[in-house]
């Protein structure tokens, strides 16, 4: 198994839309395997592919508290979404950036798993955060742009003066 890089933002590749997984392979397999690997050591709660340069509808998340329960959704769909919460969100990709984000409360998501099988799950509170926003990444967003765009600029100088400092 191994570590993989993840990309920070703004960099334009997290804007990239993730395409359907037609053939659940080794090569998806040992993905998915590396990606819970660099998930866990992060350490974060879940990781998208598209964090780590890899343009498919692949996630992983463990929001359990024993870090023992992990989820590998496939083509995962929000199916029904309803009430509303609004969570302190960080993200792998943006280091240091914390900010409050309005999510649906409860969310119920299709997906398939690593054999193929066709699965829902029912879920509130962190863990329809984190689906919505690993979801997000699928879809080529990334959570600071649910923010202002004065925020957004704020960020966007304070991670290009930290790239600097750490070049
Ligand atoms: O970068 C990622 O996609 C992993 C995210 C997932 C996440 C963000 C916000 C809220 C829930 C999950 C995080 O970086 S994992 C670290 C983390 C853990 C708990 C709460 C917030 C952030
Ligand atoms: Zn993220």
């Amino acid at each position: 198994m191994s570590l993989l890089p993840i990309l920070r933002f703004p960099d334009p590749r997290l804007k990239r839309v993730a395409a359907r997984v037609e053939s659940i392979d080794d090569k998806l397999r040992r993905l998915a395997r590396d990606m819970a690997e660099t998930m866990y050591e992060a350490p974060g709660i879940g990781l998208a592919a598209t964090q780590v340069n890899e343009h498919v509808q692949l996630i992983v998340i463990d929001a359990s508290e024993t870090r023992d329960q992990l989820l590998t959704l496939i083509n995962p769909v929000i199916l029904e979404q309803d009430g509303l919460q609004v969570c302190e969100e960080g993200c792998l990709s943006v280091p240091g950036i914390y900010d409050k984000v309005a999510r649906a409360e409860r969310v119920v998501v299709a997906y398939l798993d690593l054999e193929g099988a066709e699965r829902t799950v029912d879920a509130v509170g962190l863990l329809a955060v984190c689906l919505q926003h690993e979801i997000d990444h699928l879809q080529g967003q990334v959570f600071v742009e649910h923010l202002s765009q004065l925020k957004q600029q704020r960020i966007r100088s304070k991670l290009a003066k930290q790239a600097r400092i750490t070049a």
